[in-house]
């Protein structure tokens, strides 16, 4: 599976503090952290505190590019700042995230037509997120549907069910892991499905174990990316050892050890 480095991401202090410093070498260690931890890209977002947010994604992005060279999600709710970080790339970027809004649908949609970009696509809309697995099908299937027909490749895109923290919407849970399965469902070639792993344990006490135990049931039920903690080594073990055993590749005695020189 395909794990997008969290950390980089402006909800931590330390990472907003080194926006505001502009201290490089915080960011830069974060990101070399995450890669030699087995990210193969990194979530950047300057988090809701930064001041100048075009500046502050423009002035990550070229910080991270200086000392690694996996591709970015550019992370924001605002276009202008998704555009200031697509600009800013060295390699093909994932646009995170478009909604179901079709304003802003078509606008993503855009911008990655023309920045060449895979595009994340959040089931929820206008309204919200949905509660029922098959109204985030339906959005699921307007992003789809957008994105195809104006040519972006079904293998370009991304969407993600909208993981909610167990603490505020327990009940939701079983149907976020519906709803990758039937997202998987909607095309043939399929979407690839994804998820921000770690919202299920915020707010919560034992975060490590639930972020685990729930990357093991989203991957059984068909997730191929989360934006996660790579450098969470029980995670990464836990990853690797589901899909071991979903028969993603084959056993030996070493797998762990295996896994970690293979890719
Ligand atoms: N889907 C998509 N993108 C996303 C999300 C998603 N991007 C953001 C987020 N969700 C995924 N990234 C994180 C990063 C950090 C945390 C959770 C998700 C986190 N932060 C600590 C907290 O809130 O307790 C910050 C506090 C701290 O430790 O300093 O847990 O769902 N497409």
């Amino acid at each position: 599976m395909l794990v997008i480095g969290e950390r980089i991401n402006g909800m931590f202090n330390a990472v907003r503090k080194a926006i505001e410093t502009k201290d490089k070498k915080v960011i830069q260690d974060i990101a070399k952290k995450q890669v030699q931890a087995g990210a193969k890209m990194l979530d950047v977002n300057v988090g809701p505190a930064a001041a100048d947010d075009v500046a502050a994604m423009q002035w990550l992005v070229e910080t991270i590019q200086e000392v690694v060279d996996v591709p970015l999600a550019i992370d924001s709710a605002k276009p202008p700042v998704i555009k200031a970080g697509l600009k800013t790339c060295k390699k093909k970027p994932l646009i995170n995230s478009t909604t179901g809004e079709m304003e802003k649908l078509t606008t993503l949609v855009g911008l990655a037509k023309e920045y060449n970009a895979g595009l994340l696509g959040l089931t929820m809309d206008e309204k919200g997120i949905p509660d029922s697995a098959q109204s985030r099908l339906e959005i699921g299937l307007r992003i789809l549907a957008v994105a195809m027909e104006a040519g972006i490749p079904t293998d370009d895109i991304h969407l993600d069910p909208v993981f909610l923290p167990v603490k505020f919407g327990q009940a939701q849970i079983p149907i976020i892991l519906q709803t990758i399965k039937d997202l998987k469902a909607l095309s043939d070639p399929a979407p690839k499905t994804v998820c921000g792993l770690s919202n299920t344990s915020q707010g919560c006490l034992d975060r490590s174990i639930i972020n685990r135990t729930i990357l093991v049931m989203a991957l059984a039920w068909g997730l191929d990316e989360a934006i996660a903690d790579p450098l969470d080594k029980e995670l990464m073990d836990a990853m690797i050892t589901a899909e071991l055993l979903l028969n993603k590749f084959i056993y030996c005695d070493s797998y762990l050890t295996a896994y970690r020189k293979a890719f």
